[in-house]
């Protein structure tokens, strides 16, 4: 099979016509062929965008609706086959990607496409002298680039917003994970999104990702991935004025208190633990526990993990699939490594697994270490992994102080019954968000990022579609 590119509404290899293997990481084996694209696409996707832009933008917001609600509807109607694809891409269990990926791949978009009909602007009155409103304006072309993790999931959580506000849109999706992208161009065609509204350029991220961030005229970046790539992407683009939107990576903090709910906490932190295989940016890889519940925790925690089933991503009961690549299970195995060498106890996993029939595949024992602190690398850096590193802790100020103690700030987690407890933490907490006794509880309306080096600006409801549009202040005497 080849993944090719989708511009002006036309499917081509590269220019170059070079081409990149696709491993289902579940196998190890190569599965498609993905187009190897550079700047020269990157600008014809560019000028098909500009192209585009007049029909797209002078479009009504009901019409631009209706077509970004069919896309919607043409992601459940292909639920199966989309799932199935993400999980030959990506690894992950068939389940999580029928259940997860796909359904909020649709409910971006249909999210969307309504939201662009509510949304409304403020007007300021001056005393009867003048009266000010705001007008806000599609951008023209912008950037969408997405990572590996939840390819469908992020793809259009970016380029919904982006094209309900009235842009036009060059977008890659990785280069480990193309399938479900190159799947929803089709949908996209079917649906009839007007050519050249949305183009889709696959390849490196540093050919095609960077072609997109240099271009002058792209005037902006919605940008998830990796915190170095986010940083090279800024320097670019920070001369040349370009909006940018940067979801980047995370330590998250669990923190589970002696008052906790202790079945539904040990639930909700293995969950948050080995979703995904860990490969989440949201996941919760510290997991600070009171000392009062510490050997309790530890026991009924080991007890679940040990039951996780890793292997065939296709099979029912599989709660573990393949990690995404082998040189990402080599940088999260480097970790493991790296934990003993700075003291710590793997209380569980720590292995690669070879399923039978599956020799080849990328899978890794859920691994579950303890006797670290908080400064070591391993509670600093982000391993993206299923792998987490438990901690003691006495009470509220010793645990608040660990969980801030990272360049990181993305989400934190607190499992408690004390309310004043919950506030009092959830308000001093560096995070851009705070879950209280759940973990990826998502209401598409809520500003979503993080804090320090996890990110710059929020995605989610009016925020995402406002960042892809120019806000213009509109003043009339009276
Ligand atoms: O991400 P990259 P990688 C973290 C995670 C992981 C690490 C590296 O810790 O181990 O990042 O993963 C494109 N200009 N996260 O290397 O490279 C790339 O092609 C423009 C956290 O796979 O950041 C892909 O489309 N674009 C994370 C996208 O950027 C460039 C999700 C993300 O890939 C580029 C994934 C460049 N110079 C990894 N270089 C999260 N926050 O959820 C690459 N890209």
């Amino acid at each position: 099979m080849k993944i090719l590119n989708y511009i002006d509404g036309t499917h081509f290899p590269a220019e170059s016509n070079e081409w990149l293997e696709n491993v289902n990481p579940a196998t190890g084996s190569v599965f498609s062929q993905i187009a190897s694209s550079h700047k020269p696409d990157v600008e014809k996707a560019y000028q098909a965008a500009e192209k585009a832009f007049p029909v797209w933008s002078g479009m009504s917001k009901q019409e631009r609706s209706e077509i970004l609600l069919k896309i919607s509807q043409g992601i459940t109607e292909n639920l199966e086959e989309l799932a199935l694809a993400e999980s030959t891409d990506n690894g992950k269990p068939l389940k999580l990607a029928k259940s997860v990926d796909i359904p909020r791949a649709a409910s971006n978009m249909a999210f969307f496409a309504t939201a662009i009909l509510h949304d409304s602007q403020k007007a300021y009155e001056m005393d009867g002298l003048a009266i000010n409103y705001t007008q806000r304006k599609p951008l023209g072309v912008v950037g969408c680039i997405s990572p590996w993790n939840l390819p469908l999931y992020l793809f259009t959580w970016k380029i919904a917003p982006a094209l309900a506000a009235g842009n036009c849109v060059v977008a890659k999706p990785s280069e480990v994970t193309p399938y479900t992208a190159f799947l929803f161009s089709k949908i996209c065609q079917e649906a009839g999104l007007p050519v050249g509204v949305l183009n889709i350029v696959h390849g490196l991220g540093p050919n095609v990702g960077q072609a997109i961030v240099e271009h002058p005229n792209i005037k902006a970046i919605s940008f998830t991935g990796g915190t170095k790539t986010g940083e090279q992407i800024a320097k670019i683009a920070a001369p040349m004025f370009k909006k940018l939107s940067l979801e980047l990576g995370g330590k998250n903090p669990v923190m589970v208190f002696d008052d906790c709910d202790f079945d539904q906490m040990i639930k909700g932190v293995v969950r948050s633990s080995f979703a995904n295989q860990g490969q989440i940016c949201l996941c919760g890889s510290r997991i600070y526990v009171q000392k009062g519940i510490y050997d309790r925790f530890i026991q009924a925690f080991l007890e679940r993990v040990k039951k996780l089933k890793v292997g065939n991503p296709l099979a029912e009961d599989t709660k573990v699939g393949a990690l995404v690549s082998e040189p990402h299970l080599e940088k999260v195995m480097s970790y493991i490594e790296l934990a003993q060498e700075e003291g710590g106890e793997i209380l569980h996993g720590g292995n690669r697994v070879y399923p039978e029939g599956f020799e080849k595949g990328f899978y890794l024992e859920p691994t579950v270490i303890a006797e670290l602190n908080t400064c070591d690398r391993v509670n600093q850096e982000e391993i993206f992994g299923p792998v987490v590193s438990i901690i003691p802790f006495e009470n509220d100020t010793d645990v608040l102080a660990q969980a801030n103690d990272t360049q990181y700030g993305l989400t934190a987690v607190l499992w408690t019954q004390d309310l004043t407890r919950a506030h009092q933490l959830a308000h001093q907490l560096d995070t851009g968000i705070v879950w209280i006794n759940t973990w990826l509880l998502r209401d598409l309306r809520t500003p979503f990022g993080g804090a320090k080096n996890s990110g710059v600006g929020r995605e989610g409801g009016f925020k995402a579609l406002h960042f892809f549009t120019e806000e213009k202040n509109i003043c009339i005497r009276i």
